[in-house]
């Protein structure tokens, strides 16, 4: 059922939220445009406002590096309390940025704006075409390389202290990495965050690229972090068929997008690890297995794959908890309902893989996960993330992303 005064509440948080040419995640803990965040936005926006939506992904684009890459942080003007900023990236940008990119769901969320009107999104998707070519070439060159899509920092993948890194995050030396003083843990409780340990990391990794001048052949090649991400892989793997979809319709070649598509669902095969069931993360430079079941493994439908080798799984994962699927499985060790990404559930990862197994012909649990994702929002209000196991909010308060599901998807 409709509920009218959330629907206001979800587009004044937009609103609120919105700096004109782009959306912060929410004000305070996330001053400044995030890459995935951005797009959400986007699909938020254009439930009750087109212009403002294409607006949002036009900025986005606008930070574009000359190599393809989008990045994940762009620092529009400085603000303070995000840590690391700017000067701690050292990309020399402009605008500003940081070195790594985000999850692709660009192309996909353009797809599905441009069909609410093509008569107002056609310029907009003609200027955007090249730039998301551009984009996935770049992933395509320097993160897949013919096989799964990997991530070469955790926040490269959104999914920031996912058990799926911990293996390949125990390797990372932080003897160089010295003082610093965190931003995040004076907006949210730090036992819902990251650890200081993951910090070191995060940072000696940012150093790397920084000493390399973000060379992408160097972090390629010796970068001190890659992991082949299966979420990472289905949401490019998605994308892709996305911009084919949208080449074929503007008259333009699709051949080198659908080679894209064919390495791709070669390549998550090598992330099938079949002692767990299910598609894992692995870590490139040792060839192990992560053995984390997390949320990212349920968005093969989503890919477009259509065995149901993860239905089992998720079963037991979604029917384990009332509310949603749960960021890592709540059978596994690692399991904490509260700390960030190891067990909340987050509604945007909901509507991905609901979109997914809807499209895979699982109506009734893609129905399912978003009528209990709306539950969460009536129950919490439009937060970060949410505890699966008493639905409890989490994180930041007054959330695009969130709002942007409700309006999109949930409500
Ligand atoms: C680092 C903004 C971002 C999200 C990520 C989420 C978190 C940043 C952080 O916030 O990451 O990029 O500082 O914790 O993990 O998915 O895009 O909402």
């Amino acid at each position: 059922m409709k509920d009218r005064t959330l629907d206001l509440r979800a587009v004044e948080i937009l609103q609120k939220n919105d700096r004109g040419l782009y959306t912060v995640p929410t004000s305070g803990l996330y001053p400044y445009q995030w890459n995935w965040d951005s797009a959400f936005a986007a699909l938020g926006f254009a439930e009750f406002n087109l212009d403002r939506a294409w607006t949002e992904i036009d900025t986005l684009f606008n930070a574009q590096w000359d190599n393809g890459m989008v990045p994940h942080i762009i620092f529009h003007r400085r603000v303070d309390g995000y840590f690391p900023g700017p000067d701690v990236w050292g990309t020399n940008s402009v605008p500003a940025s940081s070195g790594i990119t985000q999850p692709p769901v660009a192309a996909s969320i353009v797809r599905h704006i441009y069909d609410h009107d093509p008569g107002i999104g056609r310029a907009h998707v003609e200027r955007l075409l090249p730039k998301l070519v551009a984009w996935h070439r770049w992933f395509h060159d320097y993160r897949c390389e013919a096989g799964p899509c990997a991530v070469t920092h955790p926040w490269e993948s959104g999914r920031d202290n996912a058990p799926d890194w911990d293996a390949a995050m125990a390797a990372i030396d932080t003897s160089g990495v010295g003082e610093y003083t965190r931003r995040d843990t004076a907006h949210v409780d730090a036992s819902m965050r990251p650890t200081k340990e993951d910090y070191d990391r995060y940072l000696a990794i940012l150093y790397f690229g920084r000493d390399h001048e973000w060379d992408e052949a160097a972090i390629r090649d010796r970068g001190p972090f890659r992991v082949a991400d299966p979420a990472m892989s289905f949401i490019l793997m998605r994308a892709n068929r996305d911009l084919a979809d949208m080449l074929e319709r503007f008259g333009q070649d699709r051949a080198e997008v659908d080679g894209w598509i064919a390495e791709l669902e070669a390549g998550v095969e090598d992330l099938w690890n079949a002692d767990l069931g299910a598609y894992d993360a692995r870590d490139l430079r040792t060839g192990d297995f992560a053995g984390s079941l997390s949320s990212g493994s349920f968005l093969s439908w989503y890919g477009g794959l259509r065995d149901d080798r993860m239905l089992d799984w998720y079963d037991k994962v979604a029917g384990a908890l009332p509310y949603g699927v749960p960021s890592y499985y709540p059978q596994g060790a690692k399991f904490n309902a509260k700390r960030y990404w190891r067990g909340p559930v987050w509604g945007i990862v909901n509507r991905l893989i609901a979109v997914g197994l809807a499209d895979a012909g699982h109506a009734d649990r893609a129905e399912q996960l978003r009528e209990r994702t709306a539950e969460l929002i009536r129950k919490g209000g439009f937060h970060e993330y949410f505890d699966p196991e008493d639905g409890s909010a989490a994180g930041g308060g007054t959330f695009t992303w969130t709002a942007a599901i409700w309006l999109a998807w949930a409500s």
